[in-house]
């Protein structure tokens, strides 16, 4: 099978949901594969149709089932079978269809396939995770996500195997398996599930300094993201990449959302995972039925190695990143997605990433993390996949044509031709031949060193980017980060576990390492001895690019849940208005009742809640309408669930807009006196609805307002 990967961009369509086949050649590849049972009769996995699926074959009808029934067998065998070994890690998430388009030729720096041409569009499957959960586990959990990019390009597959986060907890691959061990529920009893607030990993971590710095990422709002449509996507690792004349430039790879970086607090995030576990996937799922398909750009930070010889870090070490004020963000391409999996185990969970599949044009740096991971996936995928033929399941199987002498396997699907499987051969004339310096040649790189096991002078410094980090967040993202360290540190039972987090988090900020101790009820210990007495000072301070706050995004309100309240009596003629002027703005919005189904208006018309107060609560939305009407707003107010909504949607600083008498639901939740100058809160008139409409949805486009915040809440 041979096909190029090279189309004109169809751009983003907006069809709803399911993207024309052909937009992505991966999807035509798949539809070999597809299966349609509409209008089929029920078969066995041999064809046999089947002409009874409700009762065994008995030796009469009260009398013992018989071993003959090859029907019932072989039903009941393949659902024994059913599962598969979940990842170890990144257990739980969530995959979308899509493609890469180039912006320009990049053949400067790399032959890679991708790059090659302006307007080139490769096929692309995404899978976003979480890290520690099991498969099923809570969405919002307070972990990294995973952000995985498979490029079907017609040069073989390449898998950008990254995280929303661009640094990692650790320096050598040697360490990974106690990492992992350390996170994940504790072994005697298995918990905490999907969460690292527990004693195993902060032993862990506060023995080992050179984590700090993606602990701050992972106690900060990155770790607790709104969507998967809003985070950064980052490759982690230093690459190199490789040009047509063999030359090579170090490149780390930026994924940019267009949607830009949104995330949850923590209170929001907990109820969430109560009310909605699925929460990120059923949002990336919907998003993309509705035909708003995320995007973003990947950029490419490109450096020689002598800049980064002179960096007063190592490029080679995972726990540091390069700072976009030393070496710029150059966007060379966007990523769109655009079609949901048609099935969820053969493509989502089937698809297996893998760090050692490159391209020509792309290569590996010394980073000693990024050569375990070279060995891990591919590993891990033979007992997850059941055999070395997993690049033949159809979601993995490259576009670009696959030949080679490899044979057999468990569950070998293609039919190689012919007596050769061996090379040099005569008798199928040399073939497959190898390609030269056409193919896949690695970066001749000189070595000349002793073999030892140790790590460079500079992974031992472990502090100043966790500095640079904290340092360059605004107030309120410092104070969650300090708010995320009690609460995890609060849950460790060992307080000399404590304690040693606490002594490291003083080489960090002594300010948060205080405010930290303070919310333990702890005297702030003497700082963590460090590694390295005299580092090379670091080049810069602050980097705002770091702080969340630095993309807000190009989509204004498209996608956000607005959750209106109805009952009846409500003003209809405000409400009817106001829909109009946010589903034109691109929000979703939902009248949300104290149960399901129609209301009557104050006018006589009909309103349907689409939703309950039970089924889904406030923290489940981006922003807020109080309906006018008094028979309303007092059937509203005399229910508790009510109440609730709006204290939740009001404490976690989102936007709430009140019409005429809905004012008196704020008042009634306790919160009216502050709404008369709290920012996001908006009182109008229903007559004035469609005039407020534009700077309700620039407030609720800001998609929180921080500045309400109270830590404890008082409301
Ligand atoms: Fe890993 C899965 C990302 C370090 C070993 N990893 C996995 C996935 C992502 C990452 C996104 C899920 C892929 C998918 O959706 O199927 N991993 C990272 C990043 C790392 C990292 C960004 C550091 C920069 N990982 C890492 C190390 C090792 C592994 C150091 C082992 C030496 N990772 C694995 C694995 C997994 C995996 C055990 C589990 C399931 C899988 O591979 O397919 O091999």
């Amino acid at each position: 099978m041979t096909a190029s990967t090279t189309t004109e961009n169809t751009g983003t369509a907006k069809t709803g949901g399911a993207a024309p086949l052909g937009t992505n050649t991966t999807n035509e590849s798949l539809d070999r594969v597809r299966v349609d049972a509409s209008d089929q009769p029920l078969t066995t996995n041999q064809g046999v149709s089947i002409g009874d699926n409700q009762n065994t074959l008995k030796a009469g009808l009260r009398g013992p089932s018989l071993l003959e029934d090859f029907i019932l067998r072989e039903k009941i065998t393949h659902f024994d079978h059913e599962r598969i070994p979940e990842r170890i890690v990144h257990a739980s998430g969530s995959g979308a269809h899509g493609f890469f388009e180039a912006y320009d030729e990049f053949t400067r720096y790399t032959r890679a396939a991708p790059f090659s041409k302006k307007g080139k569009t490769t096929p692309v499957f995404v899978r976003f995770s979480t890290v520690a959960g099991e498969r099923g586990s809570k969405d919002t959990a307070r972990d990294a996500r995973g952000f995985a990019v498979k490029f079907y390009t017609d040069e073989g597959n390449w898998d950008l195997v990254g995280n929303n986060i661009p640094v990692f907890f650790i320096q050598d691959a040697m360490k990974f398996p106690d990492l992992v061990h350390a996170v994940k529920p504790e072994p005697h009893h298995g918990m905490p599930q999907a969460a690292s607030a527990h004693d195993t990993f902060w032993d862990f971590v506060s023995l080992m300094p050179e984590s700090t710095h993606m602990l701050m990422w992972v106690m900060s709002d990155r770790a607790i993201p709104r969507s998967f449509r809003m985070m950064q996507g980052f490759g982690v690792h230093t690459f190199r990449l490789i040009n047509e004349q063999g030359e090579s430039t170090f490149c780390k790879f930026h994924w940019k959302p267009q949607q830009g970086t949104h995330s949850l607090v923590w209170d929001e995030a907990v109820k969430i995972s109560g009310a909605d576990p699925d929460f990120h996937r059923r949002d990336l799922w919907e998003a993309i039925e509705s035909g708003e398909f995320p995007e973003w750009e990947l950029g490419l930070q490109i450096f020689t190695e002598e800049q980064a010889e002179g960096f007063s870090f190592d490029v080679l070490d995972s726990t540091k990143l390069v700072p976009e004020e030393l070496v710029p963000v150059i966007p060379v391409g966007r990523m769109v997605l655009n079609r949901n999996p048609d099935n969820f185990f053969a493509e989502t969970e089937q698809v297996a990433f893998c760090t050692a599949h490159i391209i020509p044009g792309i290569d590996f740096s010394n980073d000693p993390l990024l050569a375990g991971r070279i060995h891990s996936y591919v590993d891990t995928q033979i007992t997850r996949l059941g055999g070395p033929n997993f690049h033949e399941i159809p979601i993995n199987s490259p576009l670009a044509s696959v030949q080679n002498n490899q044979r057999d396997g468990m569950h070998r699907q293609v039919l190689n031709r012919g007596r050769v499987a061996y090379e040099p051969n005569s008798l199928a004339g040399g073939c497959p031949f190898q390609a030269g310096t056409s193919g896949f040649v690695s970066f001749p790189e000189a070595t000349t060193e002793d073999k030892v096991r140790g790590k460079p002078e500079k992974f031992a410094e472990h502090y100043a980017q966790a500095t640079l980090f904290f340092d360059s967040q605004t107030d309120v993202e410092k104070a969650h980060i300090a708010a995320a360290f009690r609460f995890e540190l609060s849950k460790v039972g060992v307080s000399a576990i404590r304690e040693r987090m606490l002594s490291s988090l003083v080489n960090v900020s002594p300010d948060l390492a205080a405010k930290v101790a303070a919310g333990l009820g702890m005297e702030v210990p003497d700082a963590m001895p460090k590694a390295m007495d005299n580092p090379q000072p670091p080049e810069i301070t602050q980097s705002p690019a770091l702080s969340l706050m630095a993309l807000p995004g190009e989509c204004g309100v498209r996608t956000r849940q607005i959750a209106v309240l109805v009952e009846d009596g409500v003003h209809h003629a405000s409400l009817a208005s106001l829909h109009s002027e946010l589903t034109d703005a691109g929000a979703v919005v939902h009248f949300v009742g104290p149960r399901v189904g129609l209301f009557v208006g104050d006018s006589g018309a009909k309103i349907e809640a689409d939703k309950s107060m039970e089924n889904a609560p406030g923290f489940l939305f981006d922003a807020l309408v109080l309906p006018d009407g008094s028979k309303a707003v007092q059937a509203l107010t005399d229910n508790g669930d009510p109440m609730e909504f709006v204290k939740d949607q009001y404490k976690h600083c989102k936007t709430i807009l009140a019409l005429g008498a809905g004012r008196k639901l704020l008042s009634a939740a306790g919160i009216e006196s502050a709404a008369q100058q709290d920012p996001g809160v908006f009182l109008a008139e229903s007559a004035d609805a469609a005039d407020i409409a534009p700077t309700f949805i620039d407030a609720v486009a800001a998609h929180r307002h921080p500045a309400r915040e109270i830590d404890p809440p008082t409301k």
